[in-house]
């Protein structure tokens, strides 16, 4: 007999935290809901081994709280607008728990185990070292890090940058943790110095949301808020593990579901949050393992599929609305949008066949999804990577845009798109200025606000940077936070590329893999977390941050730094500026004694900033404001875009399997905090392939065999991971999943979409074979 779920919730293993050396890989599907006490247990040990027990509870309750705490550096989710008192996730708590570890990286670190040696290590035991202490500087005669001071440090970057024959020979990174008032201090510093290389961990994120919404709608954003995801009918959730990645997300779900809404699903995985949930902060479900369903309907598309799959949709939605004229929002299109008749041509042109092979799922079950569409007043469809990572995401992004307008589903409440951002600023990171493709009218303010001739030419993204960097034409990265060596596609070519610098210079909290993979010369700068009180001459300062939702509010650090010599983001980049900028009229230091004087300019220089030292104050914080929302759209023609492109073919060739590579539940992108992905069913184990077990079977591969994995890129060119083991798992034939950033060396460098820029790491070409 097979036990109750709650029996097996309660007997379920513990996973151990952190890999452990030698243990046997397991799997064993998983069948409990997600979230509840395996997530507590799992955070227990974790706050353990990282001794943040004492601390752990204290920061917790003040996460996420109306701007008396720090904002969680987990994810972009938005904070519960009605003041729940722990509006946490277990991966929010691992995160935080992990930046207020009490294990240092100090000088003695550095003295014992030179580069050579820690280039050995894994990435794991890299970051388990704890928090960096104060700046080191590589020296190549020993191959130690050594001290250096800061005012050493800045004379370095500046002179560096100084020498350089133009400043397009520098690209500066963002990774999407940095606060708003660090963030425009950053972009303000690149171009005064003269370049708009600023690539960022968008481009490899959401770059392909942003261009489809602003092309068909006027703002690269999505336009729903929590309200909406309160009132709404039907919640169409889109290549997002919602479990591990947006946990917080599981609460809008289960509420959503009592309310009787409609929940669909479309991932080639049935993910863990995607059936149930225990909802952690709800003490009388915790205590009675009573969990709820987050899921109404579910469809695996093939990896790719979701344009198909959308188009299905709005064919179906089409072809009803000849018997059923209140299937279509006939009002809303003639009066907001543009493009209709070629649209609805290209769907009536669309054959279901295609639909169906193309998608990977049979026309009824796309009928019953638009069933739920059409019977829904209001929808919203969210998404994350699963949509946006592959050659065609723009395309799909706007697909779904297309859906949504054929019923009127925007600019009214519970309706719209909603992107689901990564890091917990990225979104913040665009609008406070970090594009390498700005506007006119944004540089043209800054202009006149911070009184520097910005450079107009367009700069470097991810890629171009990595390629720039290899012919030597790029000699200087600056990282603000992230792991570019291991967040970039093509591994090994992203190592050569940094290692060609002249210069590089990580702004890190913990040792990371783009400390070890250096330029000829290289700089640790190390810096406060946003757990961490930040003093500066005019007393304790708050940085703010945006969310998912465009609403933008302060996060306060309350803990003692983790050493006395770390310096804040905004110092680091005053720092950095001045001594690249001697002359400068920037105020640099004079920003840093009090960010409100950077809020200040900020209010001038940047569109709905307006007041922004007294708004952001409030207790929520303010919301952007969101034109498309208010049915103004700043497109060509003023109204909302349908697009009109043709179906990728998506299909992989005979013998091929499209491989995604995504995060397990116990990792925060390039940091792993264990081996296990207990959602999954996996443990002890990272090098691993998911396969259709018909696949499996046909390969001749049996459940946890060694197989060859090969990836085949545009170019011809081949690339291989050797010895993976083969999980047996429920996704569609013809696709596979893996783990990133291991598989990062699968997914070539000239692989980017050629509509957003963005790597292709959900739909990389790939052999499978038994281990040789
Ligand atoms: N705990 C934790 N939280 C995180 C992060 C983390 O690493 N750890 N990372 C943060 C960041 S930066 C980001 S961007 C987000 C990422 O959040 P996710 O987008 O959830 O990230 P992935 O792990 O890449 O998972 C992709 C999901 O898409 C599905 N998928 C793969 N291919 C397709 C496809 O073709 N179509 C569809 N419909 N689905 C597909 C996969 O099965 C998987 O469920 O999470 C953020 N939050
Ligand atoms: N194959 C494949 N590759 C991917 C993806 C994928 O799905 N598949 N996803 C992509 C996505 S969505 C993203 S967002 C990128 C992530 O790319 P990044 O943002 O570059 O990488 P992270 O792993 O989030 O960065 C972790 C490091 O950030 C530093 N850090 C942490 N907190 C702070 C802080 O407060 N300040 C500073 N200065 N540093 C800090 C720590 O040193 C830590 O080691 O990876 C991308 N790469
Ligand atoms: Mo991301």
């Amino acid at each position: 007999m097979s036990a109750s779920p709650e029996e097996q919730e309660r007997e379920q293993d513990e996973p151990r935290v952190g890999p452990e050396p030698g243990a046997e890989p397991e799997f064993h599907p998983y069948h409990h809901p997600a979230a509840g006490w395996g997530a507590a247990k799992s955070v227990t040990r974790f706050m353990a081994r990282e001794g943040a027990l004492m601390d752990g509870p204290r920061a917790i309750m003040k996460m996420n709280h109306e701007n008396t705490g720090f904002d969680c550096p987990g994810c972009a989710w938005p904070d519960d607008t009605k003041g729940l008192h722990l509006d946490i996730c277990e991966n929010g708590i691992k995160h935080v728990t992990w930046e207020m570890t009490r294990k240092r990286v100090d000088r003695e670190f550095f003295a014992a185990h030179s580069v050579t040696e820690l280039s050995g290590w894994s990435d794991y035991d890299l970051e388990n070292e704890g928090r960096l202490t104060e700046p080191m500087v590589y020296d190549p005669d020993t191959d130690h890090y050594v001290p250096i001071s800061w005012k050493e440090a800045f004379d370095l970057v500046g002179r560096t940058l100084r020498a350089l024959d133009s400043p397009h020979r520098a690209a500066y990174y963002t990774s999407g943790r940095l606060g708003n008032e660090a963030t425009f201090l950053y972009q303000l510093m690149a171009r005064e110095l003269g370049t708009n290389n600023l690539p960022d961990c968008s481009n490899m994120c959401h770059e392909a949301s942003g261009r489809a919404l602003q092309a068909a709608l006027g703002t690269g954003k999505g336009t729903v808020d929590l309200k909406d995801w309160e009132t709404t009918d039907a919640l169409f959730i889109m290549g997002v593990n919602v479990a591990s990645n947006a946990p917080r997300m599981l609460t809008a779900l289960s509420e959503a579901y009592h309310r009787g809404a409609k929940i669909v699903h479309i991932n080639p995985l049935v993910e863990a949050g995607a059936t149930r949930a225990i909802i952690p902060h709800d003490f009388k479900d915790m205590a009675t393992f009573h969990s709820t369903p987050t899921s109404t309907l579910n469809l695996q598309p093939r990896i790719g599929g979701d344009m198909a799959l959308v188009r299905g949709m709005a064919k179906a939605i089409l072809e009803q609305s000849a018997s059923d004229p209140k299937a279509l929002d006939q009002e809303f299109i003639d009066r907001h949008t543009a493009g209709f008749d070629e649209y609805r041509a290209l769907c009536e042109a669309t054959p279901w066949d295609e639909i169906e092979k193309q998608s990977g799922v049979g026309r009824d079950d796309i009928l019953e999804a638009a069933r739920v569409y059409r019977e829904a007043d209001r929808s919203i469809v969210s998404w994350c990577l699963g949509v946006t990572q592959h050659e065609h995401g723009v395309d799909t992004v706007r697909e779904i845009v297309n859906l949504l307008l054929l019923r009127g589903n925007l600019g009214r409440e519970g309706a719209g798109p909603s992107p689901v951002r990564g890091h917990s600023n990225v979104q913040g990171n665009r609008t406070c200025g970090i594009d390498h493709r700005p506007g006119t009218e944004f540089l043209d303010r800054l202009a006149k606000v911070c009184k520097i001739e910005p450079p107009r030419e367009h700069g470097l993204d991810t890629v171009r940077t990595i390629e720039a960097m290899h012919r030597g034409e790029v000699k200087v990265f600056v990282g603000m936070g992230g792991n570019f060596a291991l967040a970039a596609p093509d591994t090994p070519h992203t190592y050569a590329a940094l290692r060609a610098c002249e210069l590089t210079v990580q702004v890190s909290t913990k040792l990371n893999r783009s400390h070890i993979v250096h330029g000829r010369q290289a700089l640790i700068l190390p810096c406060l977390g946003r757990t961490e009180k930040d003093h500066q001459r005019k007393g304790v300062q708050s940085t703010s941050v945006e969310d998912s939702m465009s609403m933008v509010h302060l996060s306060v650090g309350m803990k003692r730094p983790a050493s006395p010599h770390l310096l804040s983001e905004p110092a680091i980049v005053a720092g950095m500026a001045r001594a690249a900028l001697p002359g400068s009229e920037t105020p640099w230091e004079w920003y840093i004694e009090d960010y409100d004087r950077i809020r200040d300019t900020m209010a001038q220089a940047l569109d709905g900033f307006e007041d922004f030292n007294r708004r952001v104050r409030l207790p929520l914080g303010f919301r952007i404001k969101q034109p498309a929302r208010e049915l103004v759209f700043l497109t060509p023609s003023g109204r909302a875009e349908f697009s009109a492109a043709a179906l990728p073919d998506v299909v992989p060739a005979p013998g091929m399997l499209a491989l995604g590579t995504m995060r397990s539940h116990d990792q925060w992108n390039t940091t792993i905090y264990s081996d296990n992905d207990r959602y999954r069913g996996i443990k002890n184990l990272r090098t691993l392939v998911f396969m259709n077990e018909d696949d499996m079977r046909e390969r001749g591969i049996a459940k946890l065999d060694p197989v060859d994995i090969t990836s085949t890129a545009g170019d011809g060119s081949r690339r291989h991971l050797d010895g993976y083991l083969a999980v047996p798992y429920d996704i569609p034939r013809g696709c596979a999943a893996g783990y990133m950033p291991e598989m990062n060396v699968l997914c070539a460098l000239g692989d980017y979409s050629t509509q957003s820029d963005q790597p292709i790491m959900k739909h990389v070409k790939v052999t499978i074979t038994p281990a040789a």
